[in-house]
This record gives C-alpha cells, sequence and structure tokens, in this order.
C-alpha cells in the first residue's frame, strides 16, 4: 500500500470534489440498511455496490452493510472513510466516481454478533454474497461435510465461520423471533449459483435442525443471478491516480472496465428494489446467461491465463496481442465451445464472442493472467469441465478444450517446480502431484485426474483421458516454445 500525506476521503470532503468525479446523488444519512452482502471485495464493490448506488435515489431503503468473512483489510480501510470509496471506470481517460451505498463494513471474525444482529434486522430483507467458487463448501453438487469451517460451524452453530454457516444461523434467528426470512441472492460465477446455495444451506440446516430446514425450505428463495464486469485487482497506480485526481486520500479504491451486465431471476420472497430501473436484467431464463457468460467469457479467461502464463506473458491484453494465442482463443469459443452452449432466447453467440473479445484486447485495461490463474481447481470443473462433458455426450470433439485444461496441469506443474505455492485451496494436494510430474503424459495425467473433486463426473471417460494426455503431451514440457507449437498445431 502507498503512503500519503493527503486528507482522508470521507464525507465531508465529497463537496470539494473536483467537478469531474461523480458522487452520491442522494442523501447517505436519509438511507437505510436492507442489505446484507457478505463477501464485500473489489467485485462486489465494482459490480452490485455500484447498481445499488444507482437506486438509492428512488428507494433508499436498500443501502449496504459489508461483511468480509475472513479478513479485516476492508473494514479498517473504508470505515474511516465512512464505506465511500472510489470506482474507477477504465476507459482511455478513467472515469472517477465515489460510491456511497455502503453504510456499514463489518469484519466477521471480529464481529461475528453484530454481523448476526444484521441479518436478524427486520429492515435487511436481501443477503448477497460474493464469496468465490470456494466460498460455497461443496464437494461436487452437495455441502462438504468434512470442510473444515462446516465442521466448525456444526459443533458451534451460533458462532459460525462460514458463509453457509451465518446464513442459516441469521435465518434460525429470524424464525425464532418470527420475521420474514430473507432472500439469499448468489452473486458468483457459478452455474446454478442460487440452486447450488440452496442446497448447500439446506444440507447444513438438515444437520442441525430439521424443523428449520423445513422452514427454509418453504420460505426461503434463492434466486440465481448472472454477474458480469472484468475487475482487475487494485494496484498502486490506481491508488495513485485517484488520490492525484480526488486531492484526498483513498485507502481502497476499486476498478473495473465500464461494461457491466447483471441478469437476475425473479424470486424474491421478501420483497426487492426495482433492479430493472437501474439497468439489470430480470429473467427467467438464468440457466442460459450463466452458462453462456462461464462458458464464453470465463474459460476462455482460464485459457489465456495459463496458456499465456506458461508463454510468460503479463496480461489479457497482451496475451490477446499474441497472435498464436489470440487465435487459438478464437477457434476454442467459436469452433469448441458456442456448439455447446444453449443460450437465451435471441441470443446471439458468434456476436457475444466478438464483443468479449473486443473486451479481452482493451488496452485501457490491466489484468494480470495471475490473478485470473488462482483457485483452478474450483474455477476448471464450472467453466470448462462441464462443456467437456456435454461436448462427449454430443459426440462432438473436445481435442481444442482439452488444451486450456492441459494448460492448468501444465502451470501446475512448472509452478512446482518452481517453488513457487498456487492460490487455490487444494494447494497442496496440487503442487504435490506437480513436484511428482515427470513429463510422462500417461502417468501425470493420471495423478491429476485421481483428485476427485475436480475431475470426478468425467475422469473415467476413457475419450477424455485420451484427448487430456495428448494435450498434455503436445504442450511438452511447458516452456514457450513448446507450447506455441501446440497453439499453432491444434486441431
Ligand atoms: C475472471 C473473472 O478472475 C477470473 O477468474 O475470469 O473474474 C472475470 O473477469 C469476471 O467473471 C468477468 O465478469
Amino acid at each position: 500500500m502507498t503512503q500519503s500525506n493527503l486528507p482522508r476521503l470521507d464525507p465531508s470532503k465529497l463537496p470539494a470534489l473536483p467537478n469531474a468525479v461523480a458522487r452520491p446523488a442522494y442523501d447517505r444519512a436519509a438511507t437505510q440498511i436492507g442489505i446484507v452482502h457478505i463477501g464485500v471485495g473489489a467485485f462486489h464493490r465494482a459490480h452490485q455496490a455500484v447498481y445499488i448506488d444507482d437506486l438509492l435515489a428512488a428507494e433508499p431503503r436498500w443501502a449496504i452493510s459489508g461483511v468480509s468473512l475472513n479478513s479485516r483489510d476492508v473494514r479498517d480501510a473504508l470505515q474511516p472513510q465512512d464505506g465511500l470509496y472510489t470506482l474507477a471506470l477504465l476507459g482511455v481517460t478513467p472515469q472517477l466516481r465515489v460510491i456511497g451505498s455502503i453504510r456499514e463494513v463489518l469484519a466477521a471474525r471480529e464481529q461475528g454478533e453484530q454481523v448476526l444482529q444484521r441479518l436478524a434486522d427486520p429492515h435487511v430483507r436481501i443477503v448477497m454474497l460474493t464469496i468465490t467458487e470456494k466460498g460455497y463448501c461443496l464437494i461436487g453438487e452437495n455441502l462438504d461435510l468434512a470442510h473444515p469451517d462446516i465442521v466448525h460451524d456444526l459443533a458451534s452453530s451460533q458462532t459460525p465461520v462460514s458463509a453457509i454457516g451465518y446464513l442459516v444461523e441469521g435465518l434460525r434467528r429470524r424464525r425464532e423471533e418470527d420475521l420474514a426470512p430473507y432472500t439469499v441472492l448468489s452473486c458468483d460465477n457459478l452455474a446454478d449459483n442460487g440452486g447450488k446455495l440452496r442446497r448447500a444451506v439446506l444440507q447444513f440446516a438438515e444437520k442441525l435442525d430439521e424443523e428449520l430446514a423445513l422452514w427454509i425450505a418453504g420460505n426461503v428463495t434463492f434466486p440465481r443471478s448472472m454477474v458480469d464486469s472484468i475487475t482487475p485487482a487494485t494496484d498502486d497506480a490506481l491508488r495513485e491516480r485517484v488520490d492525484a485526481r480526488l486531492g484526498v486520500h483513498d485507502a481502497w479504491p476499486v476498478q473495473r472496465e465500464r461494461y457491466t451486465q447483471w441478469v437476475i431471476e425473479d424470486a424474491f420472497c421478501n420483497g426487492r428494489p426495482a433492479f430493472e430501473r437501474v439497468g439489470v436484467t430480470i429473467s427467467d431464463e438464468i440457466a442460459g446467461y450463466d452458462r453462456a457468460k462461464l462458458r464464453l467469457l470465463n474459460a476462455p479467461h482460464s485459457a489465456l491465463a495459463y496458456l499465456g502464463s506458461l508463454l510468460e506473458i503479463e496480461t489479457v491484453t497482451q496475451a490477446m496481442a499474441t497472435p498464436v494465442l489470440a487465435q487459438f482463443v478464437e477457434r476454442l469459443m467459436r469452433e469448441a465451445i458456442v456448439p455447446n452452449v444453449i443460450a437465451p432466447r435471441g441470443f446471439d453467440a458468434q456476436a457475444y464472442v466478438s464483443a468479449i473479445l473486443e473486451r479481452f484486447r482493451n488496452p485501457a485495461i490491466q489484468h494480470r493472467l495471475a490473478q485470473i490463474a488462482w483457485d483452478g481447481s474450483q474455477k476448471i470443473p464450472v467453466r470448462l469441465l462441464g462443456t467437456i462433458s456435454d461436448a462427449l455426450t454430443a459426440e462432438r470433439s473436445i481435442d481444442l478444450l482439452c488444451l486450456p485444461v492441459a494448460g492448468w496441469l501444465q502451470f501446475v506443474r512448472r509452478q512446482a517446480r518452481n517453488g513457487v505455492a498456487l492460490v487455490d485451496p487444494l494447494d497442496a494436494s496440487l503442487s504435490s502431484i506437480g513436484r511428482a510430474c515427470t513429463g510422462d503424459a500417461q502417468a501425470d495425467v493420471a495423478a491429476f485426474l485421481a483428485l476427485d473433486t475436480v475431475f470426478a463426473p468425467i475422469s473415467g471417460d476413457a475419450r477424455f483421458v485420451q484427448a487430456l494426455q495428448n494435450a498434455y503431451a503436445a504442450l511438452g514440457d511447458g516452456t514457450p516454445d513448446a507450447v506455441s507449437r501446440a497453439l499453432q498445431d491444434a486441431r
């Protein structure tokens, strides 16, 4: 973090900000907290919190209480700023905007009881989440009852640590106090995110109290949603640019591309704001949107991340300026993924691909491949393996699709060889497999395929095993030369 001698951003500084900096168009003091958001990281602050900021002038009762489950950093940065922070919309000249929709930030590890009180606050009607794939504590489609946080929360359900534990304890208190429940709105990049969260919550509740589980099943809704906006992590360049333009110090600005999309299923058990008013799409075809985005944006992103890292490229824009990789990714999307996407009504998949490629090429965005490479064990199944499974069922070729999966294996192998830890909940197992790799495609691939949490549904399919071995062998020892050749030769 950069040190700054400037005064800190806070509500008293808003009137004196330069005219070009947009700021809340409503009286923050007149707003009321109606949403608890678990996972108040950069993505939430660059996405949902901005839509809510747009809404608050018309509907002041939907302000946000942000909860960090694991760290105190966001709370410590935003509390002195009364929740205010800057959003930079990236373009030739970044547009700055101070967001005011977060009225409180709680660090659950230190303020667990306050979080639970908020969850039981009758004014709170929606609980939203961006906790990333791993926060769902799933194994396959079910709750991982052996996950340490779940084991902890089942034993000490009134002092939870996991998102699932908080959701259920909050609902238990509401039921006990005869309050209407809240809607639980997942905003993570998972196909059927609401369905998965509902199953996890119910499976957890059943272990604790069957009647509570029945009450949740009958009264709580878990709408599915699709979120999209490319949000590179905050870096020093952003911090410096924001402070210089604002003339005050913002401890944690966020940045994103201008493009943004939010599609939500209309299933709210305790009211909702008029999301449509601020550009949210309310749709009953969420599965189509979800799948299209995960398969056509996130999967190519992961392909760029692993294959690009092996090519020693740093950012998405640089990867897109590397012809052999850019051409491969476009073919991957148009030839291998599009045929496996069942799109929503009126959706033009090829136009969607063109728009995504344009977004990836955006020179105003420095999106590090290393950031996208995080959590491969959680992302690969939802981004690529589902497409591979559908292609196998339809008897379509999976060769192009296996190259990014093999790229991930080679990436793990290279990081292990270089002694670099992975940012991944499965780091220990992955790194130990990576260290034991010898370059023999059959043996190396078999060792990775034994990771059931990642590969179980398709690891027994001989066609998949063969295609993955071929792709892995084509990448050789993962050096830039070998990877370039494999991309060039990919069929
Ligand atoms: C990216 C996503 O980091 C990643 O894994 O693929 O965060 C991506 O930028 C967003 O989903 C775009 O909406």
